[in-house]
């Protein structure tokens, strides 16, 4: 055994954390890696820009422009990401071929059989998301619109997304996690805030009554608080995501980014997890009004993560990562934020959590507090680096080195 990893172990085994068992358990807690990191949610189905009230900034050279540049580039961030990993496609991220084209109310299953044979590849499950922005029935409300035609027009594209959904979960034998977002909202102070949200309502309501298997596609509704360009009121708020998800039964799914900065998810998790058997997670980082920085190994995603972890809910809630940096090496996006997802998990699967808790019902807050503040300072990076030994990749920055490999023989010859 490497003797720094014996080292560790042992001042972790006086607390009583094992951390073999640490390691084995996080080898098998999935997380989904969204597809939209590698080219700034563009997708492949549209020339127009980035709508929904979601912006990138940046012009790091080298962005995938085509389903094999973007694949190739997830080949790569994934083989430096360590753990179980599912893959979290768009349906902006259809793939049409020989000339063919079909709008979002008509995607089918084929035009994501390449994302199938992708997650085979990877030994992986697929999540997906219905595409409600970047088009041109999206210039205002989509599933919230009072124009029916607009309104039904996404009412099918949802339809077609539980439809692909469903052909995910069969293909891989995993079950897939629908997420539904809109960006529908107002600029400006609103007359009417109830008839948009009672057609949001009927909307999904329509979406989800076509039949499909609910073992196999886990429907979510993502909350925001506003996006950009439409700063006074938003639809989908977390009143109404969590109020439709607990009424039909589906799953609510929080983003971390969509809240006011002094509100956290992590705190959330546990009330949710009293009334719904399950939830969903986008895991990102808000910085000010923004919603969508890379993931950190910070105080909150450590929260976030323990969460999970202390509630013993790894099976009932399901982590997606959810950022788009266009501003620095997109494939060193991808991999510092899911590895700072990982070693999150990994933090939180160390800690005493029985002995905590213990020391807070007996109201003794000095120790706990004396306790929480040491673990800070604990051999945790030997851990890491043994997890990322046992998976195979790099543990430390070194990593980065494949990065720039790639980036000089791959990414510097691609045409911005
Ligand atoms: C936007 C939402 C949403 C998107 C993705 C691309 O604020 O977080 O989840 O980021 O669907
Ligand atoms: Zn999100």
């Amino acid at each position: 055994m490497n003797s720094q990893y014996a080292y560790a172990k042992e001042k972790y085994r006086k607390l009583g954390v094992d951390t073999d068992a640490a390691i084995e358990k996080l080898k098998r807690i999935p997380v989904s890696i969204h597809c939209w990191q590698g080219d700034d949610v563009n997708g492949f189905d549209s020339v127009g820009p980035l709508t929904g009230g979601i912006q990138t900034t940046g012009n790091y050279p080298g962005k995938a422009k085509t389903p094999e540049q973007l694949m190739m580039d997830m080949d790569k961030a994934l083989s430096l990401i360590p753990g179980k990993k599912k893959i979290n496609v768009h349906s902006s991220y259809a793939i049409f071929e020989d000339g063919e084209f079909a709008d979002r109310d008509k995607l089918e299953p084929k035009h994501f059989k390449k994302w199938v044979e992708f997650a085979k590849k990877h030994d992986a499950g697929l999540d997906f998301n219905p595409t409600f922005f970047s088009h041109p029935m999206a210039k205002g409300l989509t599933l919230s619109s009072p124009n029916e035609n607009i309104r039904s027009f996404w009412v099918e594209h949802g339809k077609a997304c539980v439809r692909i959904s469903e052909y995910f979960a069969r293909e891989t034998g995993i079950l897939c996690v629908m997420n539904i977002w809109t960006g529908d909202g107002l600029k400006d102070i609103p007359a009417n805030r109830k008839a948009p949200r009672e057609r949001y309502a009927k909307s999904i309501d329509e979406i989800l009554s076509i039949e499909y298997d609910k073992a196999l596609v886990k429907p979510c509704v993502e909350s925001k608080v506003f996006g950009i360009g439409v700063e006074s009121y938003t639809v989908g708020s977390a009143e109404f995501a969590l109020s439709y998800a607990a009424t039909r039964k589906i799953l609510p799914l929080m983003d971390n980014g969509h809240y006011h900065p002094t509100e956290m998810v992590s705190d959330k998790i546990s009330s949710l997890l009293c009334f719904f058997p399950e939830i969903a997670l986008h895991v990102t980082r808000a910085v000010r009004w923004d919603s969508d920085h890379v993931v950190l190994f910070d105080d909150e995603t450590r929260e976030i993560a323990k969460e999970i972890v202390r509630n013993d809910a790894l099976e009932r809630v399901y982590i997606a990562l959810d950022y788009f940096d266009a501003n620095i090496n997109r494939i060193s996006a991808w991999a510092v934020g899911a590895r700072n997802m990982q070693k999150s998990l990994l933090y939180a699967l160390l800690e005493p959590f029985s002995e905590m808790e213990k020391l807070q019902d007996a109201e003794n807050f000095s120790k706990l507090m004396v306790m929480q503040e040491e673990l800070k300072t604990y051999p945790f990076g030997e851990i890491w680096a043994e997890y990322c030994r046992r998976s195979g990749v790099k543990a430390e920055e070194d990593w980065y080195e494949d990065v720039l490999e790639y980036e000089r023989e791959v990414l510097s010859l691609r045409k911005n």
